[in-house]
């Protein structure tokens, strides 16, 4: 992919645009929300996935403008599913600078504060594949966030830095288990200690557990019978345009 020194255009071109992967209650079929993931759509019809771009907008100083962007389509384009269905979750990545400086909190009040999505219905994700600096600060803002009534998730788990104490001191609320690991379970009855052992974790620490890149029903089954309940992946849906979205979740809600 040719490098995306266009980036800056393209965030005010409207061409960076949220696609919303489902999360599915492995309990009870139904719909629990969704996790948003950006793309990039080019005029010509071409859809960059974020690997080509992300780092990218992370060097240039774009992470946050482009996460403002985003933020404010999904308020528009979910407003009133969130509205109507006040169970439903929006999962949002953030970029560990925008965790760091603060201003992720005025972002989200001014963004989400005035409209009918409650801040309870959003979930903040950071990836714990690179190491968190200034954890004061980072817990700070964890905590401001869970003031406002939002859940904090720590995505990619088990692939970075997490341990117990790591954990426990951010203070979050969710942990997503990474596809590495899911992609692990070939059979619903045959144990993968690396999945139980995070499992433990998360239910030691009293978090919620979201698992990631469920592909076959025997994972699925696997998961539902170690008692998770959510989960989201190709078995279920991938990272959907807004109309396919809303109709999913109209029809599995
Ligand atoms: O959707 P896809 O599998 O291509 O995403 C690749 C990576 O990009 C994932 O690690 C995902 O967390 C990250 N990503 C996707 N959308 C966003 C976003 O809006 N913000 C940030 N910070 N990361 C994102
Ligand atoms: O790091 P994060 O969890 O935010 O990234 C999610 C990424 O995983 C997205 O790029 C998404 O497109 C991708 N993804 C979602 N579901 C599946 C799946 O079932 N299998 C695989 N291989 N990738 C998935
Ligand atoms: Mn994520
Ligand atoms: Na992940």
């Amino acid at each position: 992919q040719a490098p995306t020194f266009d980036l800056e255009r393209a965030i005010n071109d409207g061409e960076l645009r949220p696609r919303y992967q489902p999360v599915i209650d492995l309990q009870t079929g139904h719909i629990a929300g969704c996790e948003v993931l950006i793309r990039w759509e080019k005029p010509n019809g071409e859809v960059i996935s974020p690997g080509a771009f992300i780092e990218y907008a992370e060097l240039s100083g774009l992470a946050i403008p482009m996460t403002l962007s985003l933020m404010e389509q999904v308020r528009d384009d979910l407003e009133d599913l969130c509205d109507r269905h006040a169970h439903l979750k929006v999962g949002i990545n953030l970029f560990e600078r925008h965790f760091r400086d603060g201003s992720i909190v005025e972002d989200v009040q001014s963004i989400f504060g005035a409209t009918n999505i409650r801040y309870s219905q959003l979930v903040f994700e950071i990836t714990e594949r690179q190491p968190l600096s200034d954890m004061g600060g980072v817990n700070a803002v964890i905590h401001a966030l869970r003031d406002l009534g939002s859940k904090v998730a720590l995505d990619d788990a088990g692939t970075g830095h997490s341990n117990l104490a790591y954990i426990q001191k951010l203070g979050i609320d969710i942990v997503k288990i990474d596809r590495v690991f899911v992609e692990l379970i070939k059979h619903r009855n045959q144990p993968v200690p690396v999945v139980d052992a995070l499992i433990s974790m998360a239910n030691d620490l009293g978090t919620e557990i979201i698992a990631e890149g469920v592909e076959t029903e025997e994972q699925a089954l696997y998961l539902r019978k170690k008692g998770i309940r959510q989960a989201q992946g190709f078995l279920f849906a991938p990272a959907l345009p807004v109309d396919a979205y809303l109709a999913l979740a109209e029809r599995m809600n």
